[in-house]
């Protein structure tokens, strides 16, 4: 199939370079010209049993979007906006547009579009070490899905391509439930390893870290709860439970920050804030936080 991954981030590299090795016909799109040229047609995965170096096309170029029967969105959320802009002129009715960002801020954005718009939520672990280059960590199924009706069109074919690239992905059908579930796992998590600068198992250890947490997932969940989504049978347990099976992992919001690019905080905490003041429900811990994390990013952004 040819597919067009946008964006060379952490999740980009990956899911190109697996779709690419798998056989599939791909190509990264990166806007930025100099940095699609210096990466020569090339990314570099690493995991456990070393590196692999997977040809692959790299393009500044939007025209190759107009072969795309598949394009994957994986830029960060706030970049989604000029993401889709660059898209839309190019997509054919039956191209089939993927989002696959954290948080919930993105998917008005893909839910005003018409045609064939779907979501992703992915627990597939990616670090991007340098330019070109993404340490696989650890892998997890993906979940893909529609926003809107589809008259019929169905993404059985493209879970069938991610499985068959060691990218396991599964339709699902209430893809809001699936992002809201691991907004509330981000929720507690990824702004509280910024503050107290710690991997992710140490929030458990630091006895205000983890009340922090508690109260943090609690108002998001309220949240949830008030815009009937459906976020399972214990969501704060989950919240612990994922927090201490990635106790060693650097949370991809701390990750940002030390690279001193922006965090996703506004597209996690930051969109519960906004729907809750909608719903009338009070959000004080996560409103601290959205403060307490722009505070370290803002001076140390390039
Ligand atoms: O998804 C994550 C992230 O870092 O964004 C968690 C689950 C917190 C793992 O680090």
């Amino acid at each position: 199939m040819n597919i067009v991954v946008i964006g060379p981030g952490a999740l980009g590299l990956l899911f190109a370079g697996r779709l690419a090795a798998g056989g599939q016909a791909v190509t990264l799109l990166d806007h930025n010209q100099q940095r699609a040229a210096s990466l020569k047609n090339c990314i570099h995965l690493h995991d456990g049993s070393g590196t692999s170096s997977i040809p692959l096309s790299i393009s500044a170029d939007p025209a190759s979007l107009n072969a795309a029967k598949l394009i994957l969105v994986c830029v960060k959320s706030h970049q989604v906006q000029n993401a889709l802009a660059t898209i839309l002129p190019y997509i054919q009715p039956t191209t089939v547009v993927i989002g696959l960002q954290n948080g919930i801020a993105h998917v008005p954005l893909f839910q005003a579009q018409t045609g064939l718009f779907a979501l992703g939520v992915t627990a597939m672990g990616a670090t991007l070490l340098e330019p070109g280059h993404v340490r696989h960590g650890g892998n997890g199924p993906t979940f893909i899905g529609f926003t809107n009706a589809t008259h019929g069109h169905t993404l059985a074919d493209v879970a069938e391509i991610f499985s068959s690239c060691q990218l396991p992905a599964e339709v699902e059908n209430d893809i809001l439930s699936r992002l809201w579930r691991k907004l509330l796992i981000n929720c507690g998590i990824n702004g509280l390893s910024v503050i107290y600068d710690c991997p992710n198992g140490m929030l458990l250890t630091i006895p205000e870290a983890r009340e922090r947490l508690i109260l943090l997932v609690s108002e998001a969940i309220a949240v949830a709860k008030a815009m009937g989504i459906e976020v399972g049978d214990d969501p704060l347990a989950q919240t612990l439970e994922v927090c201490q099976a990635t106790a060693a992992n650097i949370s991809s919001m701390l990750q940002d920050v030390r690279a001193r690019r922006a965090t996703e905080i506004h597209a996690i905490n930051g969109a519960v804030c906004k729907l809750a003041i909608t719903k009338n429900i009070a959000t004080p811990e996560n409103d601290l936080l959205v403060q307490e994390v722009l505070a370290v990013e803002k001076p140390r952004i390039q």
